[in-house]
């Protein structure tokens, strides 16, 4: 608890350009939530450098992935949107939980192995305890819940089982976390192969919607959506295409996935097709608007980065000196 609310941490990557999926799957959520908790929400750019970036360019997209943040509709006075790298206690952190973590269990993680065959030059360390970083942004903070899309859940239960097991070894130290997956959204797939979920780091634009793309861009890519021959609007795993279609308008519409069926029933997937690029370009537009004023105004976000890694670092470090006495450092003298 902290100012009398449950806390809720999320973060993202700053690589590549978010796309629908980031938007539907993780973001939105936290904006609904953000209420309801008291809520850190990281630009995760030290997760970032586990696979090699370009200084210039990471710079700008944590930059850009901080407005989008905002524009998404979360108030940065009341909610802390901050930098992972302007607060030291996560790598200290990270450090402490790497000892309580065991390989086994980092061998088993999907993303690693997923991001392991993709950047086979460069599996470094890094890349390899990506999760125990994970775990220690959320236990710094004392998370009792994380807003995040399905790809996420294996990540969430290791956090749990570290949690768990500094607890057992030293009392209850961490707030033990639970995932939230939003009920429509949590897996939004390529719009070229709804075999693959969606995902910013795609070399094919037209499988992802960007949430920076225009409005003829948005239909363009709707209505080249890889389908089937069917012809019936239908959800079932059978037509993964036309499913995936129905997640994306039923998460835009706020409608369910049955009643988008209804509503299009007899329809061919071309209307639908269209239905979906409007309802997209509808979500999308006060988004970009937003973003546009505040890339303008450089003194306001520089003044939120500032206040916010001020407020971040204090809740974390309170954190992590009672993690350091328990392990057994010996107290600072002042
Ligand atoms: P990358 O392609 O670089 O691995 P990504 O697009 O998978 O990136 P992340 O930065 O790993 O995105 O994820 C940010 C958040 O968005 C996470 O909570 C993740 O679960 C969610 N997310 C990512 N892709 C999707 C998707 N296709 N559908 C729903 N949620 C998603
Ligand atoms: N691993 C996540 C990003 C991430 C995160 C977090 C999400 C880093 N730290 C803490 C939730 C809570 C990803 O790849 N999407």
């Amino acid at each position: 608890m902290l100012n009398g609310k449950k806390v809720l941490y999320s973060g993202m990557q700053a690589t590549g350009n978010l796309t629908l999926g980031n938007y539907l799957g993780a973001l939105k959520n936290w904006v609904n939530l953000c209420d309801e908790y008291e809520c850190f929400y990281g630009v995760v750019d030290m997760h970032s450098i586990t696979v090699r970036q370009d200084p210039t360019v990471l710079r700008q997209r944590a930059r850009n992935l901080l407005m989008i943040y905002i524009a998404a509709g979360i108030d940065p006075e009341k909610n802390c949107i901050y930098y992972q790298s302007h607060v030291s206690g996560h790598a200290e952190l990270a450090w402490i939980l790497n000892c309580f973590t065991y390989m086994g269990e980092l061998n088993r993680m999907t993303q690693f192995k997923d991001k392991a065959a993709k950047h086979a030059d460069n599996i470094n360390a890094g890349l390899f305890t990506y999760p125990v970083l994970m775990a220690a942004d959320i236990l710094l903070y004392q998370a009792d819940v994380v807003p995040v899309g399905i790809d996420q859940m294996q990540h969430l239960e290791l956090t749990r089982d570290v949690a768990q097991r500094f607890n057992g070894v030293y009392g209850d130290v961490f707030t033990v976390p639970e995932a939230y997956i939003g009920k429509v959204g949590a897996k939004i797939m390529s719009l070229q192969d709804p075999s693959k979920k969606m995902s910013k780091s795609d070399e094919n634009p037209n499988a992802s919607i960007y949430l920076m793309d225009d409005p003829d861009t948005i239909m363009r890519k709707c209505r080249r959506a890889v389908t089937d021959s069917e012809g019936q609007i239908q959800y079932r795993e059978e037509q993964p295409g036309i499913r995936n279609l129905i997640d994306i308008y039923s998460a835009c519409t706020g409608k369910t996935p049955q009643e988008v069926v209804g509503e299009f029933d007899g329809q061919g997937y071309g209307d639908f097709k269209t239905a979906v690029g409007e309802a997209v370009i509808g979500v999308l537009r006060p988004l970009q608007e937003r973003y546009a004023e505040l890339a303008k105004d450089k003194g306001y976000i520089d003044g939120i980065i500032k206040a916010n890694a001020e407020k971040a670092g204090y809740a974390a470090a309170k954190t992590l000196r009672k993690v350091q006495r328990k392990v057994g450092f010996p107290d600072r003298i002042r």
